[in-house]
């Protein structure tokens, strides 16, 4: 019983990992100068275990940085700093996220982004985990009104006790079956 637990618990707390999102920044534009990226971000829920991706070209970076570095584009105090051509962040923490492009110019031309992380994981909206039911399949109920079976005939064989106890238990399932069916 411990063992079917601890599957089910699995088996829920399964799609919740899977529902971690990872965001292309920019979508098919990614990391570049001539995207709104305020626009981006608005309407998408950021929840802690959620991955952002920027995909760039050589002539961009990637900072992380505080509001402050964010609003003014400095360059000078970056928290993080990523040059790959493909970054990935992952949101451990709540909180706003503000990222720059340090490159000269590119911030202050909208090259910039912040994103507000909710400290709730994603979880299914809308559809509640689905609880256990209690109640057997139907059809699996017996008949209440059978008669019960005949003990087996006393036997010193053992062998044949056993093949006579099958006969039987076989004989009466047919027979609560047939009467079942008919
Ligand atoms: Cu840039």
């Amino acid at each position: 019983m411990a063992m079917a637990t601890a599957l089910l618990i699995l088996l829920l707390a399964t799609p919740a990992a899977v529902l971690a999102v990872d965001y292309t920044v920019g979508d098919t534009s990614g990391w570049t100068q001539g995207v709104d990226y305020t626009t981006w971000v608005s309407g998408k829920t950021f929840s802690v275990g959620d991955v952002l991706v920027f995909v760039y070209g050589g002539n961009h970076k990637v900072d992380e940085v505080n509001k402050s570095g964010y609003d003014s584009c400095s360059t000078s105090n970056p928290i993080q700093s990523f040059s790959d051509g493909n970054t990935r962040i992952n949101l451990t923490t709540s909180g706003v996220k503000y990222f720059t492009c340090p490159t000269a110019g590119h911030c202050s031309s909208g090259m910039k982004l912040a994103v507000t992380v909710t400290g709730t994981p994603n979880t299914p909206s809308g559809t509640p985990p689905t609880t256990p039911s209690g109640t057997p399949p139907s059809g699996s109920n017996t008949p209440s009104t059978n008669t019960s079976p005949p003990p087996p005939p006393p036997s010193n064989n053992g062998a044949g006790n056993t093949n006579n106890l099958m006969f039987v238990t076989i004989s009466v399932a047919l027979g609560v079956m047939f009467a079942f069916m008919g």
